[in-house]
């Protein structure tokens, strides 16, 4: 075959080659949970140094104390007890977070993309220097040759914060994260429309005060966020009603009193007739809804048909549960969170069933309230002195030329598209930094991705590990991991403002240098020391910390510091006049933000294409041992789950003679199959018209010694996507998919024959 421009490099040449591969086969062996040499002798904390970090395995970002011996071996890591994110405990990904460090698969050295004469390429071992060069030569290329606006970002979490930072100091402010699109940004563009806030992350939830907890495919406990798992434990211990809608029956599920096994896709309809029930038995909340909202009387006649049995139709969930678990939620209200779920792409009318969800909220009363959602507050952290950002000419929002109008952040597809001249985009992007993001794994349309890195001339990726997006970088820069580098003030929202010191533990593995540092070089590099005016990020720190009326001395020693609130009460006094940030100043049951914008002012349920004959829908979730792709090589948390299943109802499994543990390849609609075969499990608890996965499987690169080939992707199976139309956001979970029993490489071969 023709080798493409830019092939993908399975065996690194220098630094994580073949020869050490067979070696750290052998080691894994000798690997106990906190590194190679560690395991032995008991030693006491006293014996320790404890220095303060927050954990970087998810978003939850919670604070915790690091232990290293005096021989400077990390040997364990745990919660800060002052910290409202994990209230001083760690979930398992973020006790296992150390195996991070110890991975003997992580990048070590810069790497440079190398053609040899006949066209094959490889990787080579590079200097820091030349790697920097190439990338800040690159990107004084793209300026002079198409303007700086033309060298696009992918990030995510706080290494992409870092690039950002550059991005904007440069003069580009054309990115994009799947953080957003592939993620929250329904909930942002709705409740936004809706209460003129964004739910934010900790999300706002008062679960540790509900009453009735209701989960719309949220399933807390497997989705592993930290303090939110430990305040539904609370509720369930103080006996609160949990409700949770999943066509699955998830943990939560086994925890609550109803489960409305709904059939995918038709959540707005069971929404909207809750609303009705809520309306027509007149159980709303009548002075809240005077007093805060606008369009009451629109909405009341908008639902006059959709009843419960109207929905029954729908969703085949039974009249009478919906009734009945809506007369729950009106006599626990106002303390009930209607869960606003967070990763939320799942159908394209995502923003209009966030919207949905908010408008029960308001119906019940509750929003502002004890128990159902508070009013988080954050610290403001100053600005280190800079000059202002420069202003690009264009930004990710022009590239969209008036579609998805509500969205607030770059479209990671849009990117792409631009990306490739035959969408023939007004502006057209000709390189990209990636850092924190493992697109192949995060994306949908593998086609769309293959062809936009195809288009491209440059890719530079910042990682700390071989996962599949170095495989496709020009430049490879290998990050430290969050236990080795200073990094950002943590100063997340929560009932109290906090703020959390992250700062090495251990001196960098390997080759490895920190985001704030390879960012500052390739500033310093193109001429923009002004906006890195400083040697160490500690600096930084200090200067932050001091104006808000600490220090990092003060840091290094507490780890986490409270503030108090200065936006008033947690929650909406009783009566108190409230001035929302809408367009109308209410809580916007009628959207005029939406109206505006040519969308339905209210939810309306639109029917979603069923899986052909032989085919179920594919929908996916969380592990709680797992993030994302991330966290797949990780010897701890590998040590935990090893590989993904396939869910699979016994009635399906008789169709189709399955056998528990029986490995099968998945074949999607349009004749992706998955590039591993994944186990079967037979079980009740999967309706029989889908299937469900966890993400983040089915690793395609061999450098990741344990996760390579460990269980399939879900998203090799997502080749098709339905596009949220108000912000965007990529519906993944309308592909449907197959089973084949018989190797297809195999078929394949004959057919060849
Ligand atoms: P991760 O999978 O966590 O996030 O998808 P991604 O944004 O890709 O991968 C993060 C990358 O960062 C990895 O390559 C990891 O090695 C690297 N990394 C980890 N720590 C560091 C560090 O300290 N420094 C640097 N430089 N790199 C680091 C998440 C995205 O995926 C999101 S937020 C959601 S909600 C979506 N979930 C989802 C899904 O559930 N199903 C499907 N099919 N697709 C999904 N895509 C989305
Ligand atoms: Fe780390 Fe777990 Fe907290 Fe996420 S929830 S930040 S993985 S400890």
């Amino acid at each position: 075959r023709m080798k493409t421009r830019r092939q993908f490099i399975k065996i690194s040449a220098v630094g994580a080659g073949v020869a050490a591969l067979g070696l750290h086969s052998l080691k894994v062996k000798g690997l106990s949970l906190f590194g190679e040499d560690s395991a032995e002798e008991p030693v006491s904390d006293e014996e320790m140094t404890a220095t303060p970090t927050y954990c970087e395995v998810c978003f939850w970002k919670c604070a915790a104390w690091t232990y290293v011996d005096k021989k400077g071996r990390l040997r364990k890591i745990i919660g800060n007890k002052n910290d409202p994110h994990s209230n001083g405990r760690l979930c398992p990904r973020g006790t296992g977070g150390v195996g991070m460090y110890n991975d003997e698969d992580r990048l070590k050295t810069p790497l440079i993309r190398v053609t040899r004469k006949d066209g094959s390429q490889y990787f080579r071992k590079a200097t820091w220097d030349e790697a920097l060069d190439k990338v800040a030569g690159k990107m004084q290329e793209v300026a002079d040759k198409y303007g700086k606006e033309a060298f696009g970002l992918f990030n995510h979490g706080t290494p992409g914060g870092h690039l950002e930072h550059l991005m904007r100091a440069y003069g580009s402010e054309t990115n994009a994260e799947p953080a957003y699109a592939q993620c929250r940004g329904p909930r942002s563009a709705a409740y936004y429309a809706t209460y003129g806030a964004y739910i934010g992350s900790p999300e706002c939830t008062d679960i540790r005060d509900t009453k009735c907890l209701v989960l719309i495919g949220s399933h807390i406990g497997e989705n592993m966020h930290n303090s939110q798992v430990q305040e539904m434990s609370h509720a369930i211990d103080q006996k609160a009603t949990i409700i949770t809608v999943d066509p699955r029956f998830s943990t939560a599920a086994s925890k609550a009193q109803f489960w409305l096994p709904i059939k995918p896709s038709t959540d707005i309809a069971l929404i909207m007739a809750w609303i009705h029930v809520l309306i027509y038995e007149d159980i709303y909340n009548k002075d809240y809804v005077k007093k805060y909202t606008f369009g009451f009387d629109r909405l009341k006649e908008h639902v006059k048909d959709m009843t419960p049995e109207w929905a029954y139709g729908i969703t085949t969930i039974e009249p009478n549960l919906i009734r009945k678990t809506a007369r729950e939620m009106a006599g626990f209200a106002p303390a009930v969170v209607i869960h606003p779920g967070r990763h939320v792409v799942w159908y394209g009318d995502d923003s209009q069933r966030e919207r949905a969800l908010g408008i029960l909220t308001a119906l019940l009363g509750a929003w502002g309230k004890r128990g159902s959602l508070y009013l988080p507050e954050a610290k403001a952290i100053p600005h280190f002195p800079q000059p202002p950002y420069p202003k690009p000419k264009w930004n990710w929002k022009d590239l969209l030329e008036g579609r998805f109008p509500l969205a607030s952040m770059g479209i990671t597809t849009e990117i792409m598209k631009a990306s490739i001249p035959r969408y023939k985009y007004k502006h057209q992007i000709k390189a990209w930094l990636v850092g924190g993001t493992n697109l192949p794994i995060s994306m949908p349309d593998k086609p769309l991705l293959k062809e936009a890195i195809e288009a491209v001339e440059f890719i530079a990726v910042m990682d700390t590990m071989p996962m599949e997006v170095t495989g496709f970088a020009d430049v490879v820069l290998p990050e430290t991991t969050y236990l080795e580098r200073y990094d950002f003030i943590r100063a997340a929202q929560n009932r109290i403002p906090s703020v959390a010191l992250r700062m090495p533990a251990v001196s960098p593995k390997y080759d490895s240098k920190p985001a704030w540092w390879i960012v500052k070089q390739i500033g310093e590099r193109l001429g923009l020391h002004a906006y890195f005016n400083y040697d160490d990020y500690s600096e930084v720190l200090d200067w932050q910390f001091k104006q808000i009326g600490t220090s990092l001395e003060e840091m290094k020693k507490i780890g986490v510091k409270k503030f108090p609130r200065v936006n008033g009460p947690l929650y909406l006094g009783d009566d108190e006049d409230y001035e929302f940030n809408t367009n109308t100043g209410k809580i916007e049951l009628y959207s005029t933000e939406f109206a505006d914008a040519g969308f339905d002012p209210i939810p309306v349920y639109k029917p979603h294409p069923e899986p052909p004959q032989n085919f179920y829908r594919l929908i996916y979730g969380r592990a709680p041992m797992h993030t994302f792709s991330r966290t797949i090589n990780n010897h701890n948390l590998w040590d935990l789950m090893k590989e993904n299943s396939v869910w699979v109802n016994p009635v399906v499994a008789d169709l189709w003679g399955l056998k528990n543990d029986e490995k099968v390849w998945l074949k999607n609609q349009d004749g992706a199959i998955t590039d591993f075969p994944v186990k079967v499990r037979v079980t009740e608890r999967i309706r029989w018209d889908s299937v469900y996965m966890v993400h983040g499987f089915g690793h395609s690169d061999k450098k990741l010694s344990r996760a390579y080939g460990r269980g399939a992707s879900d998203e090799k199976m997502i080749t098709h996507y339905a596009q949220d139309p108000i912000m965007g956001g990529t519906g993944m979970r309308v592909n449907f998919v197959t089973f084949l029993k018989e190797n297809p490489e195999k078929n394949r071969e004959e057919a060849k024959a």
